[in-house]
């Protein structure tokens, strides 16, 4: 592995998890492996797991690392080329890319869509200069429209609590107070879809009408307006808010009450979400609360989906 983006760079997905299992069973195995090497992670939006986990993850393999609150403790940056910088912004990521690069063996970099220009964050232009500049393999901790080391511990959690072979996977669309990227849906359908289509899983999607995710990541999924009918017999409902595709960043008027609440699923249904959750607005308190939530054990394998992600970068250092 060269870099970390997208599902696009795993060779061998079903050995990618079991490698996963693998470190989480066994922490220490590599920590030699990492040994004098650093990573750096970089930050333009804030972070709990994502950071947390990825620090620990680094730890387990030996390595050094260094957090790098760009949003906060940075220079502003400026990301467009051609512009005389006269204004608010003091460095080009042309240079702070590269500096990093300098300092790091592997660079970590966050950064969330502005949902007003659809086109400028479906390019992922700011994160194709930094990988560009950077000059070292990236990690994604979230793009415009990925958070691929979240859909990695997502299957990991599924591969871990499956009671079936073929498990029946559904996203479930949730409402919200504020407009939300597509990273974490996007990215959760891309995964889903591949391992739909290596016959591990199987994949719907249901949300109210104009929500529908770009179609490079859907593909062929099933799709549901109808929340009951596609959450029947449903092994995992995988709850997220998310903004529209298509008018984009915006939230259309949904009249249908989307929360998922214990009543809305099967009693061997168990229920998934990124983090972090508003309570009682994305999801019930009491499956929150209750045996169904699968969310604290997803996110502790994000530690186990970055560190075999981390491992796989360093062997091809
Ligand atoms: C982010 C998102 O992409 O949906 C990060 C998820 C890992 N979530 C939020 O920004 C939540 C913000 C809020 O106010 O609830």
């Amino acid at each position: 592995m060269k870099q970390f983006t997208s599902v696009n760079d795993v060779v061998d997905l079903q050995k990618l998890v079991e490698e996963a299992l693998k470190l989480k069973a066994s922490p220490f195995a590599f920590e030699e492996l990492g040994q004098r090497k650093t990573l750096g992670l970089v930050f333009l939006n804030p972070s709990l797991r994502t950071r947390l986990s990825t620090q620990k993850a680094a730890a387990n393999l030996g390595m050094q690392v260094m957090v790098m609150n760009m949003d906060k403790e940075g220079w502003a940056l400026e990301t467009q080329d051609g512009v005389v910088m006269n204004g608010s912004t003091v460095e080009h990521i042309r240079e702070a890319a590269a500096v990093m690069g300098q300092y790091c063996d592997i660079l970590g970099l966050r950064s969330f869509p502005k949902l007003t220009d659809r086109e400028e964050d479906y390019s992922e232009d700011l994160f194709n200069k930094f990988i560009q500049f950077a000059g070292v393999p990236v990690v994604s901790l979230e793009s415009a429209t990925r958070h691929p080391l979240q859909s990695l511990a997502d299957l990991i959690t599924i591969q871990e609590h499956k009671q079936s072979p073929k498990p029946k996977v559904v996203l479930s669309w949730a409402p919200h107070i504020k407009a939300l990227p597509q990273a974490v849906p996007n990215s959760f359908a891309e995964w889903m879809t591949r391992a739909a289509s290596e016959g591990l899983i199987d994949f719907s999607i249901t949300h109210p009408k104009g929500y529908e995710l770009a179609n490079s990541f859907t593909g062929n999924t099933p799709l549901y307006y109808n929340q009951h009918e596609a959450l029947k017999n449903a092994d995992f409902v995988y709850v997220k808010n998310w903004s529209s595709y298509e008018h984009y960043g915006q939230m259309p008027e949904v009249t249908e009450n989307w929360m998922l609440t214990e009543d809305r699923i099967a009693i061997h249904t168990k229920v998934m979400h990124c983090l972090p959750v508003r309570r009682d607005l994305e999801l019930s308190s009491s499956i929150l609360d209750g045996p169904q939530s699968l969310v604290i054990q997803e996110a502790g394998n994000r530690v186990w989906a970055a560190q075999s992600v981390l491992k796989q970068l360093l062997e091809n250092l």
